[in-house]
């Protein structure tokens, strides 16, 4: 079954999106965690990081050339921001289809969580 990613890729659910090339793209993520939270997605559909293959490097590349554009555009290149990929369950993973979160436009704290 398609991911919800591709499903967005396929414009049949609709999203906002800010950036596409023939590889990647990008589109704003529904439930924002900072002023700008976006989500770059290489159109083929790659479960985890676990299922990375060597052939796939030239769209996982192009997800930081991608984040770099958007992160100039959003006005954020300068003040900073933060890229992260989660996997699976203890990395807190929710839709299996690699993505990449491009979080900015605030200062986003430690990078993790304190946890006892
Ligand atoms: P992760 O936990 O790394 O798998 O992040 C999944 C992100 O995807 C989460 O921040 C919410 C976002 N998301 C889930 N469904 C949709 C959707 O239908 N549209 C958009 N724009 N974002 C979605």
């Amino acid at each position: 079954m398609a991911s919800i990613f591709t499903k967005i890729i396929n414009r049949e659910i609709p999203s906002d999106i800010v950036y596409e090339d023939d590889l990647v793209i990008a589109f704003r993520d529904i439930s924002p965690q900072a002023p700008v939270h976006i989500l770059i997605v290489p159109k083929k559909e790659i479960a985890t990081v676990n299922d990375v293959t060597a052939e796939d490097e030239m769209a996982l590349g192009r997800l930081f050339t991608a984040a770099a554009k958007i992160a100039e555009e959003n006005g954020i290149a300068a003040s900073g921001y933060r890229l992260m990929v989660n996997c699976n369950e203890d990395g807190g993973q929710e839709v299996f289809h690699i993505h990449m979160h491009l979080l900015g436009g605030r200062n986003l704290g430690p990078m993790l969580a304190k946890h006892d």
